[in-house]
């Protein structure tokens, strides 16, 4: 008798991108400027300038404003899947993919977010998108706010900070969700919604040099988007009572750097604020921790008296998340010649290799978030990103050998079906990126993450040809034998 399979039969198998990284077409047909336009080119040189891709200043974004092409902003033109969608969609029914995660670039259908109108040639283009992939017998995975926002909402709101930009988003989501209520089932509201406090700009259109208290902007900020998620979330039951509407958090495991308490109270503290925002989509309030917090930090969040109640009886039906690798958490980083700060923590993990970007390499990670999700709130997940960004090599014949992805691959997938093993319900795998695309946090092309090549490099120059990798077979493989045979 063949062994059990691990994997549900009706296993969600796929791959994911962001419109903001991928599309271009930035003002092709009535779309407008969004955050992501502004976003210019960080040279090598300029790694040490990462921070201020995080707090996007007032002057980057009027040189941007400035700039009417995309010279120099990479992802104005992505890998243009905006007229290349057909083609990389078939590639994607190549590898037998059953779901496809995308998302919707809000500034194609509400130019400037306060539109009285959609713009009828952006609805058209999501339609067209979709009936490709139900041609193609694949499922649409939607996220609906994925790194990018409409500029004018920035300019002449302040981004998220200002409770307006709530029914702008609440507006753009109904009108999305009744035009395709037909051709999509799963929807997420806010990618890596946690990102909105690592960088204010990228999650909440917050302008850097324009506060003076950044961390209380973007809690505020961080608090609209709770209430805006939840409001979408009732509006999506009353439009299709069969969707599914899940939240999408960064999981950032953190580990103790030791095992001296200070160090495990250390984490646990870290680990509490990063699941804050699975607490508030999934259970419908703030947890206990949050009051000290926002007390030792001088936070106030200004909410309105229905705030609570939205929040309590709108949360979601599943839970995904992105997962790259674990962190440590230490109460004494100078010991680890670095200065702390746990979100992104430069704490090394001696057990653990990186990659050229120095991100941790943790599969097991993998097994111990998805057991601990699932403990803590038995809801359904959804594993939305995991994949490894390396630069990849064009041999003399053609070929690209990504051993190195497959290895990484192997080891995560074999971790889900672990989890799996362990009891934990999971829904889908859409591994990060199907397609090399812009790297959302460098602006490069040459950190590749997809099971294609898109011949393009860091400038922008290139034919933005489509070529299959070894891991394009590897992975179609995998589906092929729903996750037996890695
Ligand atoms: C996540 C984002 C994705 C993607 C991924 C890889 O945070 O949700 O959009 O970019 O990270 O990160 P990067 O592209 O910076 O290597």
């Amino acid at each position: 008798m063949s062994k059990a399979q691990v994997f549900p039969e009706n296993f969600l198998w796929g791959g994911a991108i962001a419109a903001n990284q991928a599309e271009g077409a930035f003002d092709a047909d009535g779309k407008g400027l969004s955050t992501a336009d502004m976003v210019p080119y960080y040279k090598k040189k300029d790694y040490a300038n990462l921070s201020a891709l995080m707090h996007v200043s007032s002057e980057t974004i009027a040189e941007a404003m400035e700039t009417k092409t995309a010279e120099g902003y990479p992802k104005r033109y992505g890998i243009d899947f905006y007229h290349h969608f057909r083609e990389d969609i078939a590639l994607f029914a190549e590898m037998g993919f059953k779901t496809f995660r995308l998302s919707i670039n809000w500034s194609r259908i509400f130019p400037n977010g306060d539109d009285q109108e959609p713009n009828e040639a952006g609805l058209q283009f999501y339609d067209n998108v979709f009936d490709e992939l139900r041609k193609c017998d694949i499922e649409p995975l939607v996220t609906l706010s994925h790194y990018e926002m409409p500029m004018t909402l920035v300019l002449n709101y302040g981004g998220w900070k200002n409770r307006k930009v709530i029914s702008f988003f609440v507006k753009y989501a109904e009108t999305v969700m009744n035009r395709y209520q037909n051709k999509v089932k799963y929807w997420l509201t806010f990618n890596e919604i946690n990102t909105t406090l690592i960088e204010p700009f990228t999650g909440g259109g917050i302008v850097g040099d324009k506060e003076n208290n950044l961390l209380q902007a973007s809690y505020q900020a961080l608090h609209h988007q709770f209430v805006a998620s939840s409001l979408v979330t009732k509006r999506a039951r009353e439009i299709n009572p069969a969707f599914q509407i899940g939240c999408m958090l960064a999981r950032m495991i953190h580990y103790p750097a030791t095992s001296s308490p200070e160090d495990v109270q250390q984490a646990q503290i870290d680990n509490q604020m990063n699941l804050l925002h699975t607490d508030v989509q999934v259970r419908g309030s703030y947890p206990p921790i949050i009051k000290r917090y926002f007390e030792d930090h001088q936070i106030h969040i200004v909410k309105e008296a229905e705030d609570d109640q939205t929040l309590k009886e709108n949360t979601v039906d599943f839970i995904s998340f992105s997962y790259y690798t674990s962190l440590v958490s230490t109460t004494t980083p100078e010991k680890y010649g670095v200065t702390g700060g746990n979100l992104y923590s430069t704490v090394k993990n001696p057990n653990l290799k990186v990659t050229e970007w120095g991100w941790q390499l943790d599969p097991i990670g993998l097994r111990t978030v998805l057991k601990e999700l699932y403990d803590r709130y038995q809801l359904p997940l959804f594993v939305v990103e995991n994949g490894l960004g390396a630069k990849d090599t064009v041999e003399e014949d053609g070929s690209i050998i990504d051993d190195y992805r497959i290895d990484y691959f192997r080891q995560h997938i074999e971790q889900l079906k672990e989890a799996i093993l362990d009891g934990v319900e999971v829904i889908g795998y859409t591994s990060w990126g199907a397609i090399d695309i812009i790297s959302a946090s460098t602006s490069e092309m040459s950190k590749r993450y997809g099971f294609i090549y898109v011949d393009q490099d860091d400038e922008g120059h290139g034919t933005l040809n489509r070529k299959k990798k070894k891991s394009f077979d590897w992975y179609k493989k995998v589906i092929a034998t729903n996750g037996e045979d890695l």
